[in-house]
C-alpha cells in the first residue's frame, strides 16, 4: 500500500512501573512508536485533562501524525500490541488505563472494519481530541462533514454545555 498519514490520539491515566506518570508514559509511546519504524511527523504537547466519563482520574493527552504504508488494520494491530507492551489488560470499557492509543483521522478517508471505525466516530465532540489536533493539524478536513480540524474544534467551543450532553437533549 502507498505510504499514507494518520493522526493517533495517545490518552493514559495511570502511572506506569518503569515509565512514571502519564504524561511520561505518553512521551514514552510517541518514542516507541518511532522506534517501530512509524515516520513520526509531528507531535503536541501532552496535556493533562479532566476525565471524560467514569474513568475517575485524570488523563495525560496527545496527538501525532505519522506516515506508515499499512492499511489502517495492520495499524491498528501494531498500537494494540503497543498498548499490551505498555502493561494495559483487556478491562471495564473506560476504565483506568495505562496507555490508550486510537487512530483518529487517515489521509485515505475513510475506513470501517471490525473494531476500527476511521473518522473516530468521537473526533468531533472530544476537546482533548480537537485541542491538540488543532496544534498539529488545524488545516486537515473531517471526511465526513468536510470541516477542518480547526472548525470543528471551534464548533465545539461554541457550543453550550446544555448541547454536549450524551444525546442532544
Ligand atoms: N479516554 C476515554 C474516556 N475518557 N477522558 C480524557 N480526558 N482523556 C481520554 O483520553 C479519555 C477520557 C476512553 O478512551
Ligand atoms: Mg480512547
Ligand atoms: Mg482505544
Amino acid at each position: 500500500m502507498a505510504v499514507t498519514r494518520f493522526a493517533i490520539a495517545l490518552g493514559s491515566n495511570r502511572r506506569h512501573g518503569t515509565h512514571g506518570s502519564p504524561a511520561k508514559v505518553v512521551r514514552a509511546a510517541c518514542c516507541a512508536l518511532g522506534a517501530d519504524g512509524f515516520r513520526i511527523e509531528r507531535i503536541s504537547t501532552i496535556r493533562s485533562t479532566p476525565a471524560l466519563g467514569p474513568a475517575g482520574r485524570g488523563f495525560a493527552n496527545a496527538v501525532l501524525l505519522l506516515s506508515t504504508s499499512l492499511a489502517p488494520p495492520e495499524l491498528l494491530k501494531k498500537l494494540k500490541a503497543l498498548e499490551r507492551g505498555f502493561g494495559r489488560r483487556r478491562g471495564r470499557r473506560w476504565g483506568p488505563r495505562v496507555l490508550d492509543l486510537d487512530i483518529i483521522l487517515w489521509s485515505g478517508g475513510c475506513w470501517e472494519g471490525p473494531g476500527l471505525v476511521v473518522p473516530h466516530p468521537a473526533l468531533r465532540g472530544r476537546r482533548f481530541v480537537l485541542e491538540p489536533l488543532a496544534e498539529i493539524a488545524p488545516g486537515w478536513r473531517d471526511p465526513i462533514t468536510r470541516l477542518s480540524v480547526r472548525q470543528l474544534f471551534a464548533r465545539l467551543q461554541r457550543r453550550r454545555p446544555v448541547d454536549r450532553a450524551p444525546h442532544g437533549i
